[in-house]
């Protein structure tokens, strides 16, 4: 397979000073006529190339004049032209077939819509283009349909004319005045309707706010349309950043791959992350449509204004962009919460991501297909990247910098080291070495020992860091990292304004540059306890030999809730994977401890509560026993729940009487604690009374599906009704059948396969040409169930390796998405790991999509 190599770039040959586009639409046939401005910035003798897929080419003119066939050639994806004029106008006209296109990239059917999906290289699946980041370029849009069928018609920037055509049809034309590469544009058609709210943005600009959807969603688009209401006043008022057209859309659709997508001025979701109400949607649904939407929006700063040179760049929006959109929600909701869902996440996918066989660094160096690369490394590992700016330059700085990255490189194609040099020259800082962390790959280990001296009272620490070889980068070098520190002494007072050494910068934040360290603190009548990376400062795995006894204390003692939750998470990380039951005591006295706070926001204790799932377990494991693994965290939620039987019920019973349908941040808090303890009272009673009441009597989608999630995997009496009962309520609304498919699918049996097998035989539910379906039945298997995935005879690997192959076919980021579900298989025990390899050879032999072949490559090597 080809690569293409950051260390290959070279400024492009031709830049477009102008677009015009007219669309005669029709799902089976759509015409596009592209009108091209073309500028030669290259060689005299630089070829014109333009990138095009599956076009069928009807006409071809060079400043007016039809071009001879051996004027030009189209193959393998270009259209080359030896000889153009250094100015010059192109334009083609082309034929497409949105009906057939099934991998939802360029433009393709969805219900009532005619839509398209751009990111990576899309555009070139509508017309000729030079379809890459670094060409910009303004465009102006006819959109020409019937208008019956297609009554609404959209695109990018602002609406400048609408009217009627023969036939029945219609046309309305957009300009978009703020250059942009092809992968921003957009363009919807359909038979839908919107909510609609006014916004004057910081500035003065009257902006008209619309939240689309299929006509009979609509009314679940509200909250959608506020929380977009929301992140344009935070974006104004945490970083400056006003909105710039006359009008905002976002499109909800049902076929999406991604989650949602960045467009200029129309954002089109996926519908998971737009539809709501009290009804349908979870707590947590309601907090990620508010995430990404922020996410969404703010990119119109960080991507669009300010977009990427190339796509190895990509971090720079994606990284940014998510630290940015964790802050939105962090200043919103409860900041502690949020950073232990985000560091959760980080652990459960990057950690096991980069230390696979498909690391990379968050820039890769080189990349067969870019559609891989939207990865947890380029979006999660590059927002901690992010924040170790933050938190090295401070909240002050960090914004200056980056006023002077978006001014300094607005309209343009920017690298990381535009970012890095902007905060460089606002904090004085030398960044040289904290790029390492763009190039390096794998989870650094920072190793901590400590000694302390009584007869002196002198305390020293001695810290080490490490990366482990990644694919590619056997030797690695030191980074520069920020470290945070407390060191409690006995009365819980910090110490660590008094620590010195070379690290050590004040206010408990120690800056690693060297593989090793010693900082010291004299004076002390004992040794204290030390506590390391609040809020997460690196995104590292940090060895200390903390007793059981000291990580119990620092549950009480620490201020910092991600700390306060890491302790509970070694805690029962050493119960479970060492056995240790010095720890496993502890974990269940600090578990009583929070059970009993009254003071504490539930949400936290919830977080508290819930053990490590067991593919972040697996990763510590050089040998991968899933079966021991699963029974041991098992065997520690019995003991939990019958340890804490009457705490658990009382509690429980408390949190029912809280608001119990209310949407408020403390109602959803008491259910988030809430349906972490049904569990455990359901493992104690196998009438699952409580869970059983909770499913009759639930006002919310939260504590509904709380309580069937219960009924279900505890093979609860009550569980066939209730299934049935939530599938003929809900069979109409795609998400929400989701998430019934979502919790049979994870049901942790051997059996659940048959489920599996039984829901891919089912011709109304079983929609392959649907992501968010594949994903509701594979995806959650593959990830979720290891139980049945992992099944020791390897039926759960052949079932998934059949399936990959089967949704090649159709949807190649997908299937390639869900081959990396494998991506632990060299470490799983010797009866799994060659039953793994031999699914993965299936999927390699059977692969057709350069998506699919480039992730099974790279697993396999
Ligand atoms: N740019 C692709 C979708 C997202 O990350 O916003
Ligand atoms: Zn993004």
């Amino acid at each position: 397979m080809s690569v293409v190599r950051l260390a290959d770039y070279q400024a492009p040959d031709w830049r477009i000073l102008h677009t015009r586009l007219v669309f005669e639409l029709d799902p089976e046939r759509s015409l596009v006529n592209a009108r091209l401005e073309l500028e030669r910035l290259g060689a005299d003798d630089a070829p014109l190339r333009l990138h095009g897929e599956e076009l069928d080419l009807l006409s071809l003119r060079l400043d007016g004049r039809v071009l001879r066939a051996s004027e030009y050639r189209y193959l393998d994806g270009v259209l080359e032209i030896a000889s153009a004029p250094a100015r010059c106008v192109l334009e083609t006209t082309v034929a497409i077939s949105p009906q057939a296109n099934t991998r939802l990239e360029g433009l393709y059917v969805s219900g009532p819509m005619l839509l398209t999906q751009c990111e990576a290289e899309g555009f070139r699946r509508i017309t000729f283009f030079i379809d890459q980041p670094d060409v910009q370029s303004s465009f102006d849009v006819e959109l020409r349909a019937d208008k019956a069928r297609y009554p609404v018609l959209l695109s990018n920037g602002n609406p400048t004319g609408s009217g009627e055509l023969e036939d029945g049809r219609h046309w309305a034309r957009w300009h978009d005045p703020h250059p942009k590469p092809a992968y921003l544009f957009a363009v919807v058609a359909g038979d839908i309707d919107c909510v609609m709210a006014p916004f004057t943005t910081m500035d003065g600009r009257k902006v008209e706010v619309r939240v689309w959807a299929e006509r009979r969603d609509v009314p679940r688009c509200q909250y959608a349309l506020e929380a977009t209401l929301r992140a344009m006043r935070w974006d104004e008022e945490r970083f400056g950043r006003a909105y710039d057209l006359d009008q905002f859309n976002i499109v909800a659709t049902q076929h999406f791959t991604m989650g949602a997508m960045e467009n200029k001025g129309l954002n089109i979701f996926n519908a998971r992350y737009v539809l709501a109400d009290a009804r349908s949607a979870t707590d947590a649904d309601y907090e990620a449509i508010e995430s990404v939407i922020g996410h969404e929006y703010f990119h119109n700063w960080s991507g669009n204004r300010v977009t990427l040179r190339d796509w190895f760049q990509l971090s720079l929006k994606e990284g940014l962009t998510v630290f940015r959109d964790q802050e939105f929600t962090a200043d919103l909701r409860s900041r502690g919460v949020k950073r232990i869902a985000d560091v959760r996440l980080l652990r459960a996918r990057q950690f096991v991501e980069d230390s696979g066989p498909l690391a990379h660094p968050v820039r890769p160096p080189e990349y067969a297909e870019i559609n891989n690369f939207y990865t947890a490394t380029v979006y999660e590992k590059g927002a901690e990247v992010i924040r170790m700016l933050h938190t090295l330059v401070g909240e002050a700085t960090f914004r200056r910098a980056l006023d002077r990255y978006f001014s300094t490189h607005d309209g343009q194609s920017a690298t990381v080291e535009d970012l890095l040099a902007a905060i460089a020259v606002e904090s004085g800082r030398d960044l040289s070495q904290f790029k390492r962390w763009y190039e390096q790959a794998g989870t650094p280990q920072v190793e901590v020992e400590d000694e302390f001296d009584a007869a002196s009272g002198r305390y020293r620490l001695r810290i080490r860091q490490h990366t482990a070889p990644t694919p590619g980068q056997p030797d690695k070098e030191p980074l520069h990292l920020p470290l945070r520190i407390a060191l409690y002494d006995a009365e819980g007072r910090d110490l660590s304004a008094r620590l010195k050494g070379d690290a050590e910068r004040g206010e408990g934040l120690l800056e690693l540059r060297g593989a090793e360290h010693t900082v010291e603190l004299d004076g002390l009548d004992a040794k204290p306890l030390p506590a390391f990376l609040h809020g997460l400062s690196a995104p590292v795995r940090l060895r200390y030999a903390y007793s059981a006894a000291e990580l119990g204390r620092l549950v009480g003692v620490e201020q910092d809730p991600l700390l306060r939750w890491d302790a509970m998470q070694r805690l029962a990380h050493a119960a479970i994977v060492e056995r240790s039951a010095a720890h496993r005591d502890a974990l269940i006295e600090a578990s009583g401890q929070l059970l009993k706070d009254a003071a504490a926001d539930p949400a936290f204790i919830a977080e508290c509560l819930l053990l490590p799932d067991v593919a972040t377990l697996a990763d510590a494991c050089s040998a991968i026993d899933f079966d021991a693994l699963i029974k041991e965290r098992e065997d520690l939620l019995d003991l939990l729940a019958e340890t804490h039987s009457d705490a658990s019920a009382a509690r429980y019973a408390a949190l029912a009487r809280v608001e119990p349908d209310a949407l408020s941040p403390a109602a959803a808090a008491a259910r988030r604690l809430k349906n972490v303890l049904l569990p455990w009272l359901t493992r104690l009673d196998p009438e699952a009374r409580a869970a059983t009441t909770q499913f009759r009597e639930a006002g919310t989608m939260t504590d509904r599906l709380g309580a069937l999630a219960c009924l279900l995997h505890f093979d609860a009496p009550a569980a066939p009704e209730a299934l049935a009962a939530f599938r003929s309520e809900w069979a109409e609304d795609l998400l929400v059948t989701d998430k019934w498919i979502g919790l049979k699918v994870t049901r942790p049996q051997p059996e659940t396969l048959d489920e599996v097998r039984a829901l891919l035989g089912d011709r109304e539910l079983w929609q392959p040409t649907n992501p968010n379906r594949v994903r509701a039945v594979l995806g959650a298997f593959g990830r979720s169930n290891p139980v049945a995935m992992h099944r020791k005879d390897g039926a759960g690997y052949e079932l998934y390796a059949e399936q990959v192959v089967a949704l090649d076919a159709i949807n190649p980021q997908v299937s390639a998405r869900l081959a990396t579900a494998l991506e632990q298989w060299r470490r799983l025990d010797s009866v799994r790991r060659p039953l793994a390899e031999a699914s993965l050879k299936r999927i390699r032999e059977g692969a057709r999509s350069r998506d699919l072949n480039d992730v099974v490559t790279r697993l396999l090597e």
